[in-house]
């Protein structure tokens, strides 16, 4: 199989599992809006798609790509699954107990899940600055609530993911803010950088997004300078990437290529829907410990902006010249 082919198969695959995923964005929106008979036969097959059912739908979702690429995470409600948080009180870097559910097309908290990566359900939280981010699993509490304890570390606004798969649905994110009182700074996205440090360990980032294409990302990890060869899978994978747009957090869940190799380099393929900056956040286990490094990516030639200064010949508004 020659590399563009396998990297279409692996894209594929990428569609067909992560529907709050990358390459996703493309291969979903269409789904969702290609519409309710689809939603009908998903729910009236078998509950376990097999695989190359879900290929189908992978591939039936590309060749109906349409106007809606709407990625993931923007929305509380999407495909008739909601997103419902039972806790309105969070108290600054007080742990508490976060319950919620998925209500299904039906009205009732969805009780059936796929796994994806070792779990039923993802769940991420991060600051609305993207200056925090935390990847948490939640437990099953039954009758479809789910738990977990979730701490915020200062005042401000938050936004919560549930990344998932009904069970015979597509995969979806959904997404909502938390908001969490006290006083608050806002803070400024943190600088576009290609290296980062996490507990004595220095990652690297090779490659960039462009926008509306597959991007090779490469993120190369070592400690106290030496490259790092013994990586722990964690979920599945000897890394996990999650690449939030800035500005609107759209969710871009991206997954490394397949790789026998723990280390140091961890290859991942992203495509980002469109110029701007993003924020990456990789997840790696290490002797034992998961780590996450972030980085601010640019994707993109940014435009131009016009000098918004107006020249005095120009100014029918007076008031703009102050
Ligand atoms: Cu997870």
């Amino acid at each position: 199989m020659n590399a563009a082919a396998k990297l279409g198969s692996y894209v594929l695959g990428l569609a067909v599992v992560f529907g709050g995923a990358l390459g996703v964005g493309k291969a979903v929106g269409p789904v969702a809006a290609a519409a309710p008979a689809e939603d009908h036969a998903a729910m009236t097959a078998a509950p376990s798609a097999s695989p190359s059912q879900s290929a189908e739908h992978g591939e039936h979702a590309t060749t109906q790509q349409a106007e809606s690429d709407t990625p993931g995470g923007l929305q509380v409600s999407e495909n008739g699954y909601t997103l419902t948080t039972l806790t309105e009180t969070i108290n600054p870097g007080e742990a508490t107990e976060f319950p919620f559910t998925v209500t299904g097309p039906d009205g009732k908290p969805v009780t059936g899940y796929e796994v994806e990566h070792d779990k039923k359900l993802h769940f991420i939280v991060v600051s609305r600055d993207l200056g925090s981010f935390q990847h948490l699993h939640p437990a099953e509490a039954g009758g479809g609530v789910w738990s977990v304890d979730l701490t915020l570390p200062e005042a401000g606004t938050y936004r919560a993911f549930a990344d998932f798969v009904p069970t015979g649905g597509q995969a979806l994110t959904l997404g909502t803010d938390l908001t969490v009182a006290g006083e608050f700074e806002p803070k400024a996205l943190p600088k576009i950088s290609r290296t980062a440090e996490v507990d004595g360990y220095t990652v690297t980032l090779d490659g960039d997004l462009t926008p509306g294409q597959s991007s090779k990302l490469s993120l190369k990890i070592s400690k106290d300078g030496e490259p790092v060869t013994d990586l722990q899978p964690y979920l599945g994978a000897y890394g996990h990437l999650v690449a939030l747009r800035a500005r609107d957090l759209a969710y871009l869940h991206v997954h490394p290529e397949e790789s026998e190799k723990a280390g140091p380099e961890i290859v991942f393929y992203a495509e980002v829907p469109s110029t701007g900056d993003y924020r990456l956040f990789l997840d790696f286990q290490h002797d034992g410990k998961v780590r996450t490094a972030d980085f601010t990516v640019g994707a993109g030639e940014r435009p131009a902006i016009p000098d918004a200064t107006p020249t005095p010949s120009a100014s029918g508004h007076g008031d703009h010249s102050h």
